[in-house]
């Protein structure tokens, strides 16, 4: 024989060591070790179990603890000498995010964990554990993953009301304050609420459900009500009461109303998806394009479609119109008080190109009275002739405001109209 070195891995006959060299030494291997999740679950006071199944993102109640067991499982590695040989876990490493960020160790006896409701918040968790050997090296890392605190859900309570055949949950009344509910008119999301000269009363019932909640017990500790016009803060109202509200006005430059309602349970877990209803105050005022004014029939002019003719212009750079504008709210119909603005948007320029220079004058007062406006309309102040072709007017009608009624804000509306010049 050669050089006597024989391997030990082999079991054969062939590879039994020599009675005069030892046995070579190899490299022990240290194998993975399985975490068997025996059970996970949550627990409240009086010790009723909600599971938390793998695969699954459970929502527990608030208030309960929560709890997971395991076995580490024995695999099969090898010794110094080559031979197969069961190893235990060396110990295990758990956390359960976003609390614990870092791996916590414990030893191979410890294979339970208890987190007790005051440690848990309104979050979503991942507990994570795994078992390690003596290497420290992790086996397969076991997860479940869980809820803590189910949201409160809200609504505005639905009433359905006298001449009503669908229920409805925000109400509005224009004008006179102190009315008895049943007088109040219904608000459906994306309306526009006529005002008067004391605004909008609004009236809402916010209620809410906890799905922790139990018999007897609603679980929902506060109520909270936001009217947005923009960015805003909430305001707590007493759980079970109406948010009531008068004097709403439409300030200038203001768009619509938001009002919102969330439940907070008593965990301080608010609803995500509040109850929502959009609305706006104070409709805006409105063209007439046909009308009477003063007993006499009255036609917008120009209007969308017109086909004027170039000799019935009064100069070559003055074209007559007349407009008709009126408020739908009625706030003081003797008075409409109605303003107008206008500019050319496209007009035939003097290269014979479409132009688009000019814009929008300065507000002129409508007929107080009627709510008409007849004027002369030119082109970039004058200094355009009108051309036959192709012309598009934009004209707006706003309403006006004396410093008495500036709260009701002044919503404008604005007419596009295309019309030809030959
Ligand atoms: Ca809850
Ligand atoms: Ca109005």
């Amino acid at each position: 024989m050669g050089v006597g070195l024989t391997v030990l891995a082999g079991c054969g006959e062939d590879s039994q060591p020599s009675q005069t060299e030892p046995p070579i030494q190899v490299e022990p291997t240290f194998c993975e070790h399985d975490v068997d999740l025996t059970s996970s679950y949550a627990f409240d006071a009086v010790g009723i179990h909600y599971e938390i199944p793998a695969g699954k993102t459970p929502t527990v109640p608030g208030g309960t603890s929560v709890a997971f067991d395991w076995v580490g499982m024995a695999c099969t590695g090898t010794d110094a000498n080559g031979a197969d040989i069961a190893r235990s876990p060396a110990g295990f490493r758990y956390r359960l995010l976003p609390l614990e960020t870092t791996w916590r160790s414990l030893a191979p006896s410890v294979m339970s964990v208890t987190y007790p409701a005051a440690q848990l918040d309104n979050e979503a968790y991942r507990f994570e554990v795994a078992a390690i050997n003596a290497r420290e090296a992790f086996g397969p890392i076991v997860v479940r993953e869980f809820e803590w605190n189910a949201p409160p859900e809200t609504q505005f309570s639905q009433f359905v009301f006298p001449g009503e055949t669908e229920s409805q949950s925000v109400f509005f009344a224009a004008g006179e304050q102190g009315l008895p509910i049943e007088e109040y008119e219904p608000v459906r999301s994306g309306d526009t609420l006529s005002v008067t000269a004391q605004g909008v009363s609004l009236w809402a019932l916010p209620t809410g459900n906890d799905p922790d909640g139990e018999p007897g017990d609603d679980g929902i500790a506060a109520m909270q009500v936001r009217l947005l016009d923009g960015p805003g803060l909430w305001e707590d109202v007493t759980v079970g009461q109406p948010f009531a509200k008068d004097n709403i006005y439409t300030e200038e430059g203001q768009d619509g109303y938001i009002l919102t309602a969330r439940a907070v349970d008593k965990y301080g877990r608010a609803d995500a998806t509040p109850d929502t209803v959009l609305f706006f105050v104070n409709r805006a005022p409105r063209f007439r394009v046909q009308g009477v004014v003063g007993g006499q029939p009255f036609s917008q002019s120009p209007a969308p479609g017109d086909v004027l003719s170039l000799k019935s212009l009064p100069s070559s750079t003055e074209l007559e119109a007349r407009f008709l504008g009126f408020d739908p709210d009625a706030l003081n119909a003797s008075r409409q008080l109605l303003e107008f603005s206008y500019r050319f948007a496209k007009y035939p320029g003097p290269d014979g190109k479409p132009s688009d220079k000019s814009y929008f004058s300065d507000w002129q007062a409508g007929n107080p009275t009627t709510g008409a406006w007849e004027t002369t309309l030119s082109i970039e102040d004058g200094q355009r002739e009108f051309l036959a072709g192709d012309f598009e007017l934009l004209v707006r009608v706003r309403e006006n405001r004396s410093s008495s009624l500036e709260r009701l804000g002044r919503r404008v509306t604005e007419q596009r109209i295309p019309f030809r010049i030959e």
